[in-house]
């Protein structure tokens, strides 16, 4: 059977192709026959490109159908879809280039003219554009190829996707996902959170990481259902159209925004069958506070982007498996999960280590980075997950820290050292810390924490312009202090758990 994960998508459409896929905003429809024309159109508009099976194709574009069709036309032609953040700047984007070496580059028009000589550079053989209303050079091909062609034959250890994540070192890795990886945890959360027949996805987050583009796209394709589709998380937008909906996914920040929005009543979330959070921590609070309102338990899940879904609380509650704030929950069917500290030594219920997982879910490695990826596997294929964890005696997943260093604000993953070579790079400034600082709305808010080089009056202005021109804007610290000396400990060593308690009040609510 082809493994090749838009046959294994296309296999769950509804027989009715006229039923809705996708609900634009103004509420134009495109229908699962339209879907499976548009990809294969897509698809054929790669071979035509000289894409061939195993090769990338980089997208740094907006949120837009037409985004989805080329993805699913990526799948179908056997090419590997790379996704990259919108926020990402052109210093950032040359690095993918150059360690993914796409055989197609698709950029917002707008971004065309600035990228051009950095894809050129990297030899990127074609450069497309795209833009939020899905026009573009390369939709305008899209509609004049045909429809209609084979679903290249994939095993499900071919690369489907290619996800960079940054690193404690501060140079991002390639996670290289299968279409056996995408598939098997597409049909697991769709069983395992009850989709069926009449669901309708309200779909908020962004498109270029494994939350709005695994977990809320294939999950719901993989059910043939409807998905509401929205440019970006807008409070009043989401609760316009969540009657018409049934299921919501989305990171914290989220729920933080719709529970401090008066129309968010339990009359207005009454029609939805389920509330996914992840990517970030849910406080507690929010939890309770939700619950309170709408009478409805947020279902907390927990994943990476080199695992995708690992583990998740029940959708089915019953007495002692119910859906419990501060935890993640249970692996998810056909996933191992265990904590071991950092010698690989197992550790018991209750014991805090890190996280390692086991499974079908779980990527093939870092792109090009052999030793790296061995390096985070244990012989046994245990991928280690640099998160720290404890499983409780009812066997419930409890994230309570991180082993690396890394902030996440907003469901966006922000590597400090990444930062920190920026910042220590800006004139005048003698060395930084960057922290993450509890934060109302984002969760964590990156903060930098610099000495000045002696002589020298550098600030807090000069250093956030710098890096707004360096670095993705979710990366760019929203405070920048400056103190004599950075504490230290005997090793000489930054002491960061130091620097987040004397400034842990700083983004607090008055
Ligand atoms: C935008 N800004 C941010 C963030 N997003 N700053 C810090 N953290 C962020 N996440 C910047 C904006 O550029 C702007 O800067 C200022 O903050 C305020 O913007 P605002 O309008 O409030 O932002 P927004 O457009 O409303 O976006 C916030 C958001 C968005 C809705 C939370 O960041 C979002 O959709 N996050 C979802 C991330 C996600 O999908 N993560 C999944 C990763 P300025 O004023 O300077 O212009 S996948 C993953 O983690 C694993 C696999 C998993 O488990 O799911
Ligand atoms: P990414 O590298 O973007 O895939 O982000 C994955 C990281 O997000 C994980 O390693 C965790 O640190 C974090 N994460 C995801 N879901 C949760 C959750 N429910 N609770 C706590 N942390 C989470």
């Amino acid at each position: 059977m082809n493994q090749n994960l838009f046959a294994i998508l296309r296999d769950c459409f509804p027989a009715d192709r006229a039923r809705p896929a996708i609900v634009q905003p103004d509420g134009a429809e495109i229908s699962y026959g339209e879907l499976e024309a548009a990809a294969g159109r897509y698809a054929n508009v790669l071979r035509r490109l000289g894409c061939e099976p195993g090769d990338r194709v980089a997208v740094q574009v907006d949120k837009s159908v037409e985004a989805v069709f080329l993805y699913l036309g990526c799948a179908q032609a056997g090419c590997v879809y790379l996704p990259l953040n919108v926020a990402y700047t052109a210093d950032e984007v040359a690095y993918f280039l150059g360690d993914a070496a796409p055989t197609l580059f698709v950029c917002r028009p707008e971004a065309e003219a600035s990228l051009k000589p950095v894809a050129d550079k990297a030899g990127v053989a074609n450069l497309m554009t795209l833009d939020a209303e899905g026009e573009g050079t390369l939709a305008e091909a899209a509609r004049a190829a045909s429809p209609d062609g084979e679903i290249h034959e994939a095993g499900e250890d071919d690369l489907a996707a290619i996800l960079y994540t940054s690193g404690t070192t501060g140079r991002s890795k390639g996670a290289m996902l299968t279409h056996g990886n995408l598939s098997s945890n597409a049909i697991t959360l769709r069983d395992l959170w009850g989709f069926r027949e009449g669901d309708a996805l309200l779909h908020a987050l962004p498109i270029f990481h494994v939350h709005g583009l695994f977990v809320a796209l294939n999950t719901s394709l993989a059910n043939g259902s409807t998905i509401f589709f929205l440019p970006k998380f807008d409070a009043d937008e989401v609760l316009r159209l969540m009657p018409k909906a049934t299921v919501m996914m989305g990171v914290p920040t989220f729920y933080v925004r719709l529970l401090q929005h008066p129309g968010f009543t339990r009359e207005a979330a009454a029609g939805m069958r389920l509330f996914i959070s992840g990517s970030a921590p849910l406080l507690e609070e929010t939890f309770r506070e939700f619950e309170e309102r709408t009478g409805m338990r947020i279902l907390e899940r927990y994943g990476m982007t080199e695992v995708g879904m690992a583990t998740s609380n029940p959708y089915e509650e019953a007495p002692g498996r119910e859906r419990r704030a501060g935890t993640v929950g249970f692996p998810l069917p056909g996933v191992e999960v265990r904590i071991a500290d950092e010698d690989g030594k197992l550790l018991g219920r209750d014991e805090i280590g890190v996280l390692e997982m086991r499974g079908p879910n779980v990527f093939k490695g870092y792109w090009k980075m052999p030793e790296k990826t061995a390096e985070e596997f244990r012989d046994d294929g245990f991928f280690v997950s640099g998160d720290l964890a404890k499983i409780d005696a009812d066997g419930y997943v409890h994230i309570v820290g991180r082993a690396k260093d890394l902030v996440i604000s907003g469901g966006f993953n922000v590597y400090p050292k990444e930062i920190e070579l920026v910042v220590d790079d800006i004139p005048g400034v003698g060395e930084s810390a960057v922290i993450g600082l509890p934060h109302p709305d984002f969760g964590e808010a990156v903060t930098a924490v610099c000495t000045r080089a002696p002589g020298e009056e550098v600030d807090e202005a000069a250093v956030v312009t710098v890096c707004k021109q360096k670095l993705a804007n979710f990366k760019v610290p929203k405070r920048v202090f400056f103190v004599e000396q950075l504490p230290r400990n005997t090793m000489g060593k930054v002491q960061k758990a130091e620097l987040r308690k004397a400034y842990e009040e700083t983004f607090k609510q008055s």
